[in-house]
């Protein structure tokens, strides 16, 4: 009747008719033929519980009515088991207080009401139990919390960690110097993350905090040059023009933002909840707690403005020997470019390009468009590579080796954070790529959760009936993986000098025709295909695709880099010799993704889903279509019958027996199947395989209480025998 299934009253009329008055309050009459499809509530989606698992109505309507309900509430966190998914509140909640995080720690999953401290608590403690490297998984389309669900759980690990030192304050310093230089507005997200990083903070024996190493996948380069509406450049640009000294801007040439080509074109330059001011201050001093001098941030706000500066200059087109060609127009100020290079060169290399032919190298002139271009790429070649060296440089602060200590290597907790899934209403290569890493993480996922599981319960022997899923590996197969998949055609299209965009679509469809999840263009001309992805359909449009794939600079402009007078321009474009064998985009980033993915299965996950409410960005708006599409794709339903039926905590015998012989009151035969039975009463809720036994989810919790409780209790036996005995 209403689209989407939820909870509601039925009212009866006294003329009999019958009304629905659902969750939201909006009434509807039930026709006559519909009344049968009107179930009986459940108790538990009454109130809403804490952990879906417990859940009485296992449907879609089941699960969307426990969100919603949580959410009135302003319960923005529920578990399905160890699987915590977290609405974005879009409000500050007075929930991540240092009072919260000692409540949380030192506690089980599930003792307290879920939050994400309790699954940061838990990573915590399970990397030090289990001695093994844990991660976060923290996914979510763009906008539903991932970064900020990021910075939390960082807080809490810098809270718990014993000492509180210098190392724990640079790596959360690292934060807004990375946000400035690599978070947006977009229409989907004021803070939107423009590029993806995975941190791994490492911990000595005693639990302290002893450095961290993080690794960062694709900046989106085209938005120096280029935003849609209402969208801004990076946020270190406005922050500069509005937070940095008049005297400074001066020298700079700089005005305000509206005066610059690259700040404008999204006809945006304010971003509510935003003061770019006072960011500045505190990006300047998050530097400095990163060990960048004074010089450093005077050079990089310096390269800054030169990019900002060349986004200013205009071609003027003209004809030479019945050429187009192109001269930069006089009228543009560009002194301080002119700083940084000695002027004949700079013209020569932004209006030429020089060829080799069989015998020499001649120059020819570029027309105003070809020139616009060259200008473009080499602008964000720029901030690409002063991303990438003030990534370095973070990294190299935040490093410490592992202090020696025989017989232990250190432990770590990884976090990531990606871009999250998007669909614009127009979409490049930059959405294919991101779209693509998110197919990679909702794979990690299925694996994880699904395939893995229930493999390791036939190789255990263990009695199952398998649960079904949707898998999403036919999509990355199509993207990455199957022979002449989308990014090898789009590969191979760079690597030739003659491809262009129009013959790479026309490859890709001739290629994945017959493909349920690859949708050909419209129409002959049209330089559109569509990917069926596992959160909905998205047309890419192919314009520009190898151009961006291919990333390179003229030899001219490289050039003119080792021409230039500033150090630093010359230092971030250094690594091009040893740059390593892969040349494109495309190529680059699906390795690091590979490698990340071996990494992240290397560890015990975590996964945090995040949702998003609404698309406006508004606290206490629940939308329900939103929230059913996302509770749908991100396979939550399947996820809560897995979990529920599941063993997801499973220790090897030898293990189990060594943590848990304590709790057997009775001398009985050391048998993992002793314990069970002593301790759990549900014969269901455990099993014996072949090597392993197998447990719930919050049996794991409730082992290590019963233990803790048993070992202390022991303890105050031995004191008072001691005491006595004094
Ligand atoms: P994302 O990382 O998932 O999107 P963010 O973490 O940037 O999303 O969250 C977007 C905005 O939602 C933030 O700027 C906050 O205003 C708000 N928000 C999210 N989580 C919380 C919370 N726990 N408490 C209060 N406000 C919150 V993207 O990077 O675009 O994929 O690419
Ligand atoms: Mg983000």
């Amino acid at each position: 009747i209403i689209g989407v299934p939820i909870g509601g009253y039925v009212k009866v009329s006294a003329s009999g008719q019958c009304c629905l008055i659902d969750d939201e309050g909006k009434e509807c009459n039930i026709p006559e033929g519909e009344k049968a499809s009107l179930k009986l509530m459940h108790p538990t989606s009454v109130e809403g519980v804490d952990d879906m698992i417990r859940l009485g109505d296992l449907s879609e309507a089941g699960l969307l009515r426990n969100l919603l309900v949580r959410h009135k509430q302003g319960s923005i966190y529920t578990y399905i088991g160890s699987v915590l998914v977290a609405m974005n509140p879009y409000q500050m909640l007075p929930i991540y207080t240092a009072e919260q995080v000692d409540l949380y720690h030192g506690r089980k999953l599930g003792e307290l009401p879920p939050h994400i401290f309790a699954i940061a608590d838990s990573c915590y403690y399970n990397m030090r139990r289990n001695k093994r490297n844990q991660c976060c998984i923290i996914s979510g389309e763009s906008g539903a919390g991932k970064t900020e669900s990021t910075k939390l759980i960082l807080q809490f690990l810098a809270a718990v960690s014993g000492q509180h030192s210098w190392i724990e304050q640079q790596i959360i310093q690292a934060n807004p110097v990375l946000e400035a230089f690599g978070n947006a507005k977009t229409i989907r997200n004021d803070n939107s993350s423009r590029f993806g990083k995975y941190v791994e903070v490492f911990f000595n024996k005693e639990g302290d905090i002893e450095g961290a190493h993080m690794e960062q996948y694709l900046l989106e380069k085209s938005r120096v040059c280029h935003q849609a509406p209402q969208e801004r450049n990076y946020h270190i640009f406005y922050c500069m023009l509005s937070g940095m000294q008049s005297d400074h801007k001066k020298t700079l040439s700089l005005g305000d933002a509206s005066q610059f080509k690259y700040l404008t074109e999204g006809d945006c330059l304010t971003c509510d909840g935003r003061d770019d001011n006072d960011e500045f201050g505190r990006i300047h001093s998050a530097l400095k707690i990163l060990t960048f001098s004074d010089r450093d941030c005077w050079e990089i706000f310096k390269l800054l403005a030169t990019i900002l500066h060349m986004g200013n200059i205009d071609f003027q087109s003209t004809i030479m020997n019945n050429m187009d060609s192109c001269d930069v127009m006089s009228s543009n100020n560009f002194s301080l470019l002119l700083a940084l290079y000695p002027q004949l060169i700079f013209l020569k290399s932004l209006t030429h390009r020089s060829f080799m032919t069989n015998r020499e190298i001649v120059m020819k002139p570029l027309s105003s468009e070809q020139a616009t271009d060259t200008r473009d790429a080499f602008a964000k070649a720029m901030y690409g590579r002063l991303f990438v060296w003030i990534f370095t440089k973070i990294n190299s602060a935040i490093h410490k080796p592992q202090t020696d200590e025989p017989n232990y290597t250190r432990k770590s907790t990884g976090l990531l954070d990606i871009f999250g899934f998007e669909n614009f209403p127009q979409n490049s290569f930059e959405q294919l790529c991101i779209n693509y890493a998110n197919e990679h993480l909702q794979q990690f996922f299925v694996g994880h959760i699904f395939k893995l599981e229930q493999d390791e319960y036939s190789k255990e022997e263990i009695s199952w009936k398998r649960i079904a899923f949707s898998d999403n590996q036919k999509t990355l197969d199509l993207l990455a993986v199957k022979p002449l998949n989308i990014l090898a055609l789009i590969d191979e299209e760079s690597t030739f000098p003659k491809g262009t965009d129009a013959t790479m679509l026309n490859k890709m469809n001739k290629e994945h025709n017959g493909n349920k999840l690859y949708m050909s263009s419209k129409s002959n001309h049209g330089m559109q295909f569509g990917v069926k992805h596992f959160a909905g359909t998205v047309y890419y449009d192919c314009e520009g695709f190898l151009e961006k794939n291919r990333d390179s600079l003229s030899v001219d402009i490289m050039e003119l880099v080792q021409k230039s007078s500033n150090k630093l321009l010359k230092q971030i474009f250094e690594k091009e010799t040893n740059k390593n064998s892969i040349s494109t985009l495309s190529g680059q980033f699906r390795q690091s993704l590979d490698s990340l993915m071996k990494a992240l299965s290397l560890c015990q996950p975590f996964f945090i889903r995040c949702f998003k409410p609404n698309d406006k960005k508004m606290p206490m708006v629940f939308n329900r279509e939103l929230c059913m599409q996302q509770l749908r794709y991100s396979g939550m339903l399947e996820t809560i019958k897995i979990r529920k039926s599941g063993y997801p905590i499973r220790h090897t015998f030898k293990d189990f027996l060594q943590r848990y012989r304590v709790l057997l009151k009775t001398p009985a035969a050391n048998c993992c199947a002793a314990i069970c039975r002593a301790m759990i009463k549900d014969e269901e809720d455990w099993k014996i395989g072949k090597t392993k036994v197998f447990l719930r989810d919050h049996h794991d919790s409730f082992l290590e209480l019963e233990r803790e409780q048993e070992l202390y209790s022991k303890a105050l036996i031995i004191q008072r025998v001691m005491l006595a005995h004094k």
